[in-house]
């Protein structure tokens, strides 16, 4: 990334430069997970914004810096060592290209399956010389944030008086979920500044496939959600919570009543940023459609049915700003 100008970046595509406006919600919803009312705002928030952030984790802030330190030096090597462990489709290291149809950010990144051995070739090549290292940082952060992800999965079954409090949580704990990692590393862009009201895209809105995500980022800003009125509002940094949001597969097994938020970075012109985040998936096979029992007196199912297979594949497909659920819905 550094080899590559951002001066030709910014001429190659002014088109992904959003204006700015940047308002700081002034409330994320905030939930401590340790009170007794999680659930009933757990529930509020999925429903109003789809987005909200957590406190009383439980998640070791050793694992947190140790992958941070580790991320970042990772990212500090010189592009030809990070190019080994390109492209990133399906897994390794991309840099300002994102998925396969077109979409670029002003960003490089790390792309893990949650599952991949840390003595995989693939594992191997794209850490270098110490692997291992990152590795196990990778693992034990994982371990930690699936438990928590699983945690709240629980609270929101339980908030919506559904009986079965692992109907969600079992998927992402399963053996076979398709559970994704992704480290984001944006570098500051000091060029923007000259570029009055103007912002560098980091990573273009989207929402995500899976069920939830899970996002922790050190405390440089660019994080923003969009609202249900279309303003994007900028979630102010903490590096000691983590932001989860509503995936489209979650929006689907509660026939739309919990929004899968979408959401975009904007670059820092000063401060590098650094996300790492957890997108709970089910298994391939796994059927998504509403869950009868939220279905209320002669609710209709907005959604067809699909596997998680065929939704990802569309997904794939797709563009990053695409609504990926229009091709699922009933007419
Ligand atoms: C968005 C959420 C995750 O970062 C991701 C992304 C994936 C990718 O970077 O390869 C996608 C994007 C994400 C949705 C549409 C497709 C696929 C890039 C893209 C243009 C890893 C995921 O699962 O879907």
């Amino acid at each position: 990334i550094q080899q590559l100008s951002s001066n030709s970046f910014m001429r190659n595509s002014m088109a992904s430069a959003a204006s700015s406006s940047p308002a700081f919600l002034s409330e994320v919803p905030l939930i401590d997970l340790s009170s007794p009312d999680a659930k009933q705002l757990i529930v509020k928030a999925c429903e109003e914004l789809g987005f909200f952030k957590v406190v009383n984790h439980g998640v070791p802030m050793e694992f947190i810096s140790t992958l941070e330190s580790e991320s970042t030096n990772f990212f500090s090597l010189p592009l030809s060592e990070k190019q080994k462990a390109a492209p990133p489709s399906p897994f390794g290291y991309g840099n300002k290209q994102i998925g396969r149809n077109g979409d670029v950010g002003w960003v490089e990144y790390i792309l893990l399956n949650t599952h991949l051995e840390s003595n995989s070739d693939g594992f191997l090549s794209i850490f270098g010389q110490d692997p291992q290292k990152l590795r196990s940082a990778v693992n034990n952060y994982i371990s930690a944030v699936r438990n928590m992800a699983c945690e709240i999965l629980e609270l929101m079954a339980e908030g919506l008086k559904i009986q079965q409090r692992n109907v969600f949580s079992k998927l992402v704990m399963d053996e076979e979920s398709d559970s994704v990692f992704r480290v984001n590393h944006y570098p500051p862009c000091p060029q923007i500044q000259a570029l009055k009201g103007m912002n560098m895209i980091g990573f273009g809105e989207h929402t995500d496939p899976q069920i939830i995500s899970v996002l922790r980022s050190n405390n440089t800003s660019g994080l923003q959600i969009s609202l249900a009125d279309g303003n994007w509002i900028s979630v102010p940094p903490d590096q000691n919570s983590f932001f989860i949001n509503v995936g489209d597969s979650l929006q689907v097994m509660t026939n739309g009543r919990f929004k899968s938020v979408k959401h975009r970075v904007l670059t820092n012109s000063l401060k590098s940023r650094i996300s790492m985040i957890y997108f709970g998936g089910p298994p391939l096979s796994e059927k998504i459609a509403p869950l009868p029992s939220l279905m209320k007196g002669e609710e209709r199912s907005l959604y067809k049915e699909f596997t998680w297979f065929e939704y990802k594949r569309s997904a794939y497909n797709s563009r990053l700003a695409d609504n990926r659920l229009v091709h699922f819905e009933r007419i």
